[in-house]
Parts: C-alpha cells; sequence; structure tokens
C-alpha cells in the first residue's frame, strides 16, 4: 500500500512554522493546536509530525514510540482541560477522518478533541 503525501497541505505548512497555530501542546512527535473554525468549547487538533496521511497510514507506518506519545498527548490534553469524564468532567468525542467518505478536509493524520457541550449521538 503507498500512500501519497501531499508536503503542501496546510498541516504540513504548520510543521514547517510557515503559518501560525495556536499551539496547545507539543512533544518530540506530535503537535496539538486549537482548531481555526470549533465545532465545540474545547476543539484541540492533535497531529503526528511525521508525514502521515491519514489513520490507517500513521497506524500501520508509524513507530511505536510515535504512536505512544500521540496517545498519550491526547490523555493529556483531556486532563489539562479538565474534560476527562472519570474525574469531574464532562467527557470528550474523538474523531478522525479519513477520505472522502470521511469527508477528510485536510491530507495530514489528525485526530479531533471535542468537548465542552453535549455532542449528541453519531450512531444509531
Ligand atoms: O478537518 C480539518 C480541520 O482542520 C477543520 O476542523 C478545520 C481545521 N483547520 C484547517 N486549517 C486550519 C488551521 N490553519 N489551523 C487550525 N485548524 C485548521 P477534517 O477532519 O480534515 O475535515
Amino acid at each position: 500500500m503507498t500512500y501519497d503525501y501531499d508536503d503542501q497541505n496546510v498541516f504540513a505548512k504548520i510543521l514547517r512554522g510557515e503559518i501560525p497555530n495556536d499551539t496547545v501542546m507539543e512533544t518530540e512527535h506530535t503537535l496539538a493546536f486549537n482548531d481555526i473554525a470549533p465545532q465545540a468549547p474545547v476543539h484541540v487538533l492533535v497531529i503526528p509530525k511525521g508525514p502521515y496521511v491519514c489513520y490507517d497510514h500513521f497506524a500501520l507506518e508509524a513507530s511505536d514510540a510515535e504512536l505512544a506519545d500521540f496517545s498519550r498527548v491526547i490523555g493529556q490534553i483531556c486532563r489539562m482541560r479538565g474534560i476527562q469524564p472519570g474525574e469531574g468532567g464532562d467527557g470528550f468525542r474523538l474523531i478522525t477522518n479519513a477520505g472522502d467518505d470521511g469527508v477528510q478536509e485536510v491530507p495530514h493524520m489528525h485526530m479531533h478533541i471535542l468537548a465542552g457541550r453535549p455532542l449528541g449521538r453519531m450512531l444509531q
């Protein structure tokens, strides 16, 4: 399987410092920043720094260190923002869109963290 990564996508430009972002957290392998068009009071995008197009590309080809770092950054942001349901927060939703049917707008793997309002039921 080959993935065609477009290095002119907006998140690649953010990673190269060519356009600004509102950083929430940065680690060796991962960057998290506020979404430019928030759909909820908390709307953070978490991206791997590597050139991965979508979730399956990232999950299958990233190193264990990249995968672990990405996952932990998401958990840390949930705690930082006080949205973790186990300790008083009201919960959150993680979404990653992939490809045309997933309506992925930016072809660099990203996870949306959404919280801060009731998000409604997605799957019936
Ligand atoms: O979602 C892509 C998301 O990326 C969408 O919620 C808007 C957001 N976006 C686009 N450009 C920017 C910049 N420059 N900063 C922050 N957020 C941005 P998708 O899952 O691909 O449909």
